[in-house]
């Protein structure tokens, strides 16, 4: 199964590129108007089953046609809930009965394929090895979203191990779900590692999804598939029986079309967690939980300090493309315009810590440590791995892992290291993390420019908040221009930069600060409404009426 080679991306290229989308009209649903699945938020959904418009199971009918329309060109859902309609009625029956449990209520939400369900889902990380897998019970997000009243629609394809196996690999590829391609453009590159939760939340094949990041894995996908992404502080949404990489650095959060759709997933996932004690840090656990979906403010940046990271454009300005920047000049005069004070924010260790190599030995240590402590949890384990060794022994022997063309060379490295994160020399490795990430990065940045937010270009933010376990949000900003030549991954099969692709602002905090970042989002959203400006070159046409009788 070779579609993703070079010549059939151009190939498709010439073809497809010629089209031209129309823009969406709303769908007839018993005569009254409804917003097309791909524009459509949750309020809409709310209004839509209150009003007996259509039920929970119409919907998870209709986005599971929309999902298997799209399927076998974009590879972005591995698995579908064999249950969720089964779920979806017995939602339906509550809610008929007076029964709603939230905002949530019989609402379909796709999980990376890293979230553990105790259900007919296998959770893989896109590994051979942990299919057929049992856990214990659900992650603590999973039982958090079912409580909530969400409908767990599937599973979405990723970078393999959330891209924590291999130097020479692609975005979105993983061994158990093939190569997932993004919507704006054939062949389009989706990012990682949450690669299939931003295609299939771009396209309106859920209302959102959720995904997870170490460093990047959010607010990439989110930036090139048009969407929102909130990458929370490590530790405000459980890791409990997620696959990790790093518990020093991994947090859980959604990425969604609009701000507020990613602020009321947010508010169902959030909130300490006794099996993960990173949880125990949040104020909330004396306290409640801020009220994220309040937070969406018009008028949030009047009167604050908003600083920019000057020195990051300027030492990383020769990767960043010219429309990026452009957009991003026009971004701080809108923000600016908005009632916001715009003050330079240099991160002053940025520099130097290019030249610094301590967070790998963090991962490594950490990705010792805390996938033998995942693999200890499992239930049922079809291999009988129980660290990376033998994992790694595993991901070489088995064809379908495609080694040695997509190599091992990370877990090489973390091997050859060969100490965990008991080991002394962890800390002073991680100090160096805190240092860059903190005093030398974004949170010394914020303390001293007395700032509410830091931002970036998105491509160029998540590097240094992942140092320290801070938040980012992440909102469409623009597109590239429709004349722009493309440019190839590193691995050559995927399109990483052509017409249309998109690109997202990034708002970066204080830790627990989610509340204020959101506010910000929402208020810069509201004012351009980017998302608007350019449609995939692929949607399905597939609507919720055609379910509807
Ligand atoms: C995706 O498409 C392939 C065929 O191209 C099919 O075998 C697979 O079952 C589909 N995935 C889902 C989740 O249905
Ligand atoms: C309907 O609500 C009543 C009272 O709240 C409850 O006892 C009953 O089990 C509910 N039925 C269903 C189908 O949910
Ligand atoms: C999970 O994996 C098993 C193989 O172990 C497979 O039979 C099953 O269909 C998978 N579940 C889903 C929902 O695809
Ligand atoms: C969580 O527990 C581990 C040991 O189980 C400990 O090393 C770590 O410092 C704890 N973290 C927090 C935030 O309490
Ligand atoms: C919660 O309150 C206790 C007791 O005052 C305190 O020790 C703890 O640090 C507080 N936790 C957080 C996260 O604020
Ligand atoms: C921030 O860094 C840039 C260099 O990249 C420099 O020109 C500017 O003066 C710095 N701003 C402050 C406030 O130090
Ligand atoms: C880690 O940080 C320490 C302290 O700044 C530094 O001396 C060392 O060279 C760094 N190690 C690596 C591998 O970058
Ligand atoms: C971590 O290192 C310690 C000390 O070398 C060792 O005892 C322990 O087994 C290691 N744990 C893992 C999961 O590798
Ligand atoms: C790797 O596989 C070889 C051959 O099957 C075996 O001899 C060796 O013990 C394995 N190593 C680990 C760490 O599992
Ligand atoms: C890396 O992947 C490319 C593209 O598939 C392949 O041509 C190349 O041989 C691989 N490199 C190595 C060292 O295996
Ligand atoms: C793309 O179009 C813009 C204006 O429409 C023009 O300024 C620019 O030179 C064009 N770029 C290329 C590579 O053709
Ligand atoms: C489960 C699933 O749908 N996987 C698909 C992922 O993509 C590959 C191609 O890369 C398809 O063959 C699989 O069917």
């Amino acid at each position: 199964m070779r579609s993703y080679f070079l010549g059939a991306i151009l190939g498709a290229a010439s073809f497809v590129s010629a089209l031209t989308v129309p823009p969406y009209t709303g769908t007839l649903i018993k005569g009254k108007e409804f917003p097309s699945l791909i524009e459509v938020d949750l309020e809409d959904l709310v209004d839509g089953l209150e009003s007996g418009l259509f039920t929970s199971y119409d919907l998870v009918r209709a986005y599971e046609a929309r999902i298997m329309e799209v399927n076998s060109t974009l590879h972005m859902v591995t698995e579908l809930n064999p249950d969720a309609l089964t779920i979806a009625a017995q939602l339906d029956r509550m809610r008929a009965n007076g029964t709603v449990l939230g905002p949530l209520h019989g609402i379909p939400i796709l999980i990376k394929n890293n979230i553990a369900t105790d259900d007919k889902m296998n959770n893989t990380a896109g590994s051979w090895s942990l299919r057929g897998s049992k856990v214990p019970r659900d992650s603590t997000l999973a039982a958090k979203l079912r409580k909530a009243g969400a409908i767990i629609l599937g599973k979405t394809n990723l970078s393999q191990w959330a891209n924590y196996r291999s130097d020479n690999t692609s975005n979105g590829w993983s061994a158990y779900g093939g190569q997932t391609y993004a919507a704006y453009y054939p062949g389009q590159d989706p990012s990682g590692s949450s690669s299939g939760s931003g295609v299939s939340s771009a396209i309106g094949l859920a209302l959102a999804a959720l995904g997870s990041e170490t460093s990047g894995s959010i607010l990439s996908p989110s930036d090139v598939n048009n969407l929102v992404g909130i990458k929370p502080t490590v530790g405000l949404t459980s890791r409990y029986l997620v696959i990790p990489i790093s518990e020093h650095q991994d947090t859980v959060g959604p990425m969604a079309r609009s701000v507020k759709d990613a602020a009321y997933v947010l508010q169902a996932i959030a909130g300490p967690d006794t099996n993960d004690n990173y949880t125990l840090a949040n104020p909330a656990v004396n306290g409640t939980t801020p009220d994220y979906v309040a937070a969406c403010n018009y008028n949030a940046f009047a009167g604050k300090r908003i600083g920019v990271a000057r020195n990051v454009i300027d030492i990383w300005g020769s990767y960043t493309d010219p429309p990026v920047l452009a957009a991003f000049n026009e971004a701080i005069k809108q923000i600016a315009a908005a009632g916001a004070e715009i003050v330079d924010a240099n991160f002053t260790a940025f520099a130097a810590w290019q030249n610094d190599k301590n967070e790998t030995l963090v991962l490594n240590a950490d990705f010792i440590s805390d996938l033998a402590n995942y693999l200890s949890e499992l239930t049922y384990n079809p291999y009988g791995i129980e660290n990376l060794a033998e994992e790694r022994n595993f991901t070489q022997t088995f064809p379908l892992e495609q080694y040695p063309q997509r190599d091992t060379k990370i877990w090489d490295g973390a091997l050859k290291q060969g100490w965990n994160n008991t080991d002394p020399r962890f800390w002073a490795a991680y100090q160096a993390n805190l240092y860059y990430g903190g005093e030398g990065g974004i949170l010394g940045a914020l303390e001293r420019t007395n700032t509410s937010a830091v931002i970036l270009p998105t491509q160029l933010s998540p590097s240094i908040p992942a140092l320290v376990g801070s938040p980012v949000v992440t909102v469409p900003m623009g597109f590239y221009p429709a004349n722009w030549t493309v440019t190839l991954n590193g691995f050559g099969n995927l399109v990483a930069t052509g017409p249309n692709v998109p690109f997202g602002l990034s708002f970066m905090g204080r830790k627990w600060s989610e509340a204020d970042l959101i506010g910000f989002a929402y208020a810069y959203e509201q004012r351009t409404m980017h998302r608007n400006d350019v449609q995939p070159y692929l949607v399905p046409n597939i609507e919720l009426a055609d379910f509807v009788s």
